[in-house]
């Protein structure tokens, strides 16, 4: 079955598990809210739902139930490669099962003709300042996009239906993922090569055509693929998942609600941590290390100097998170696998800072979590490879995070999620609460 009559399927299937959750099990309490999670990012509330991924604060990520290395050895692999294509993952994310080969190909030649960007969204690149942060460009790509939106030309149209919303999501949706990688390609090409463009390769999968227009060799390909999956989802609570599922359910289209999620992912305690590992490690490495060879005892003096400067050591600690992020230990993977990397010098200090960073965070006594996150592990694998323009690794992170923002909205109005409005109180409210116990 091809896709869209698949996940058509799984919607309907799934759409009186909902009903019945909310009119028969409504008033069932599942959490309960305190002060500090009031003040404090309403950390750990229980109050989302998706079944696109999951994460567990000691295991880490599960899509679709599986974990990262299930997920890996289950999906259908690109030709000739060990990874699977972002393609049949989207698959995957979208319906909860594993594609056949067939349809893994239905998907790769429909993703090539929903690519194509319209010419006008490059333009409006084009036309900010060249020094405009990439985050900004990629943003300002997909909002650009919103003008041939089919949910909200659906939604305009007068003939707007609850039920059937979601085709057309799932229709901006699957544009928008298709063409991220191709817009952020140019942002790379415009930004770093002199606006040097390279042509899309209708013959190679999403990982592959995206190395090919970055000029990356062949090996690149898989790091391409590994890392757009690997950064997809992380459940729904994230600020660039919750952002794009907060606009989203104002009907907003999915352009509109990616491109507010983006700017999300470009804090630094978020997706722009990715930037901020590869400038701390190569500032440690121009003043510790110009003449001599890093050591535990440097690093550790570094970690100790950006603490008590009243820094965040970037690349580690977690909201969720109580252990080494398993996103971080599949590209750790992937380094001592792949020969030249493995002895990388950049790689090596990289292993030494997780090495000595969790002891020294646990010295310092504040974050809850002192292990690597997904940002640790992914600059240093892009500086190998030679795309050392460290402000575009949140750009990278963006194609991926797409994947996941994607499926979780057009589930989100599969299952006609209300608009969300949580309600704030105000601190005399919250003194008095106090008070009373
Ligand atoms: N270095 C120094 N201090 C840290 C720290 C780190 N890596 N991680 C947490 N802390 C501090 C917090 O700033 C906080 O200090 P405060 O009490 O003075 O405000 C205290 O420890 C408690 O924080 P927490 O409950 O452990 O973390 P959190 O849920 O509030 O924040 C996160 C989580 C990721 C923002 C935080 O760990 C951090 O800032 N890490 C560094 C930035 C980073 O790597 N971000 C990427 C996360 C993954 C992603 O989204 N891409």
């Amino acid at each position: 079955m091809a896709l869209k009559e698949t996940l058509k399927q799984k919607i309907e299937e799934h759409r009186p598990r909902t009903t019945r959750l909310v009119k028969e099990f409504g008033k069932v309490i599942i959490d309960q809210v305190t002060i500090d999670q009031c003040i404090g990012g309403a950390r750990d509330i229980r109050c989302l739902v998706t079944d696109i991924s999951y994460l567990d604060p000691q295991e880490g990520i599960r899509f679709r139930g599986k974990t990262i290395p299930e997920t890996f050895e289950a999906l259908p692999k690109a030709a000739g490669s060990d990874y699977p294509t972002v393609e049949s993952f989207w698959y995957f994310l979208l319906t909860g099962e594993v594609p056949t080969q067939a349809q893994v190909d239905e998907v790769v030649a429909e993703w090539k003709v929903r690519q194509e960007v319209p010419q006008y969204v490059f333009d409006a690149i084009r036309a900010l300042p060249r020094d405009s942060h990439p985050m900004v460009m990629l943003s300002v790509g997909i909002l650009a996009l919103q003008k041939d939106s089919k949910f909200a030309g659906f939604y305009n149209s007068g003939k707007f239906n609850k039920m059937t919303a979601w085709e057309y999501v799932y229709e901006d949706a699957y544009d928008l993922v298709a063409r991220i990688p191709v817009i952020a390609a140019f942002i790379y090409n415009l930004k770093y090569k002199g606006d040097k463009q390279l042509p899309i390769d209708p013959s190679a999968d999403c990982g592959a055509n995206f190395a090919r227009m970055i000029g990356q060799c062949k090996e690149y390909e898989d790091v391409a693929r590994m890392y757009f999956i690997l950064h997809s989802d992380h459940e729904s609570g994230n600020v660039s998942a919750h952002t794009t599922h907060l606009v989203h359910s104002a009907l907003s289209d999915p352009y509109y609600a990616y491109s507010a999620g983006l700017n999300g992912l470009a804090g630094p305690l978020h997706g722009l941590a990715n930037q901020e590992v590869l400038d701390w490690t190569i500032k440690f490495q121009e003043k510790y290390c110009k003449d001599v060879e890093p050591t535990k005892e440097l690093v550790t003096k570094a970690l100790w100097d950006t603490l008590n400067a009243g820094q965040v050591v970037p690349g580690y600690g977690h909201a969720v998170l109580r252990k080494t992020d398993p996103r971080y230990t599949s590209q750790r993977e992937f380094c001592l696998k792949t020969p030249g990397l493995k002895d990388d010098p950049l790689f090596k200090l990289v292993a030494m800072i997780f090495e000595t960073a969790p002891g020294v965070l646990m010295e310092h006594g504040k974050a809850k979590n002192p292990w690597p996150n997904v940002d640790a592990q992914s600059g240093v694998i892009q500086w190998y490879y030679g795309l050392r323009e460290w402000d575009f690794y949140t750009v990278l992170f963006g194609v991926g995070r797409a994947l996941g923002c994607m499926a979780n909205i057009t589930w989100d109005r599969g299952l006609g999620y209300a608009i969300e409005r949580p309600k704030s109180v105000t601190t005399p409210m919250l003194e008095k609460w106090a008070e009373e116990g």
